[in-house]
């Protein structure tokens, strides 16, 4: 991997995953993709390439890939879980369509091409503790009816046209750089927010809702190694189970009061998201993961919690 695009770069993972490509591959073009409305700023417009690529639009990719000689596409693009509820279409439109555009420049002009799944790929039907990497898999959800279809598809193109799709199936990704926007696991991410900010929470997510989560430095490092890592070991490719930690929101919340002990939390959960959050399992098996390509998060909840917190009260002071 040396020349690389980001399709979907200033998003949650995005906005971070492009600067560890060019922090890892400093030689190579590092292409932040965009959307109008979405442009780079700071940091990320000024470290590397950057071109408007709308992933509706086969032709952007292709430009981009020709351009850029780029052997490796991130595609980020996608609407989170209780947004492509309410946008169902729309959600398909950039989840498969997009997807079916990203494979088809792959295929021509020969890329690889890394396409996140999610925990919303499961359904109620699948096993919820120690969720297998090969089990049953019919989500209820909009979001997770594209992951499964994308995982299918990444197949598909791998094993009828050779090229080289990889995926991991990403928990709720906790981060204090770039906020998420309109998943179900969001709140993990907002209590941060709050308990920093000295505000009171009002949690979303009903308490015994267990969900896999990871610190965003551990799934860069996934999005990374999965596509190192030797094509020869891969029984596997759309779409890995990672996992590091599992909690529900008294658990995260008792672990914030620890540091901040004058936080406090109540519930008003929501509906649409609370029904997505039963219909998903409470913490996947990564065992496959771990044999085929030596995947092994370096966050537990402690850790990320110390480092969250630290780092959002630096954000803060500025
Ligand atoms: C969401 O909540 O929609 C995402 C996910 C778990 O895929 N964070």
């Amino acid at each position: 991997m040396k020349n690389v695009l980001v399709i979907g770069s200033t998003g949650q993972i995005g906005s971070e995953l492009t600067m560890k490509l060019r922090h890892t591959y400093p030689s190579g073009n590092i292409v932040a993709g965009y959307i109008k409305g979405a442009e780079p700023k700071g940091e990320l417009l000024e470290s590397g390439p950057s071109m408007e690529v709308d992933i509706t639009n086969a032709q952007q990719i292709a430009d981009a890939v020709k351009k850029y000689d780029i052997d490796t596409i991130y595609n980020l693009a996608a609407l989170l879980s209780a947004v492509a509820e309410n946008k169902p279409l729309l959600a398909w439109k950039i989840g498969i369509g997009g997807l079916m555009n990203t494979l088809e420049v792959a295929r021509e002009l020969k890329c690889a091409v890394f396409t996140p799944s999610s925990i919303g790929s499961f359904g109620p039907n699948a096993p919820k503790d120690g969720t297998p990497q090969d089990t049953i898999q019919q989500p209820r959800t909009m979001y997770g009816v594209t992951k499964v279809s994308g995982e299918l598809l990444s197949n598909y193109y791998a094993l009828k046209f050779g090229v080289d799709t990889r995926s991991v199936r990403f928990p709720g990704l906790i981060s204090y750089v770039t906020p998420p926007g309109g998943g179900t696991t969001d709140y993990a991410v907002d209590i941060y927010y709050a308990a920093v900010r000295g505000e009171r929470f009002k949690c979303p997510i009903a308490k015994d809702t267990f969900m896999d989560m990871m610190y965003m430095p551990d799934a860069l490092r996934a999005a990374i190694e999965i596509m190192e890592a030797d094509p020869e070991k891969l029984v596997h490719r759309n779409s890995f189970n990672i996992a590091s930690m599992s909690f529900d929101p008294e658990i995260i919340y008792q672990k914030i009061k620890q540091y901040v002990p004058e936080f406090e939390m109540d519930y008003e959960v929501d509906p649409l998201r609370q029904a997505i959050a039963d219909s998903w399992p409470n913490r996947l098996d990564d065992t496959c993961a771990r044999l085929e390509w030596g995947w092994k998060p370096e966050y537990d909840l402690d850790a990320m919690t110390r480092d969250m917190l630290e780092k959002l009260r630096i954000k803060f002071a500025k």
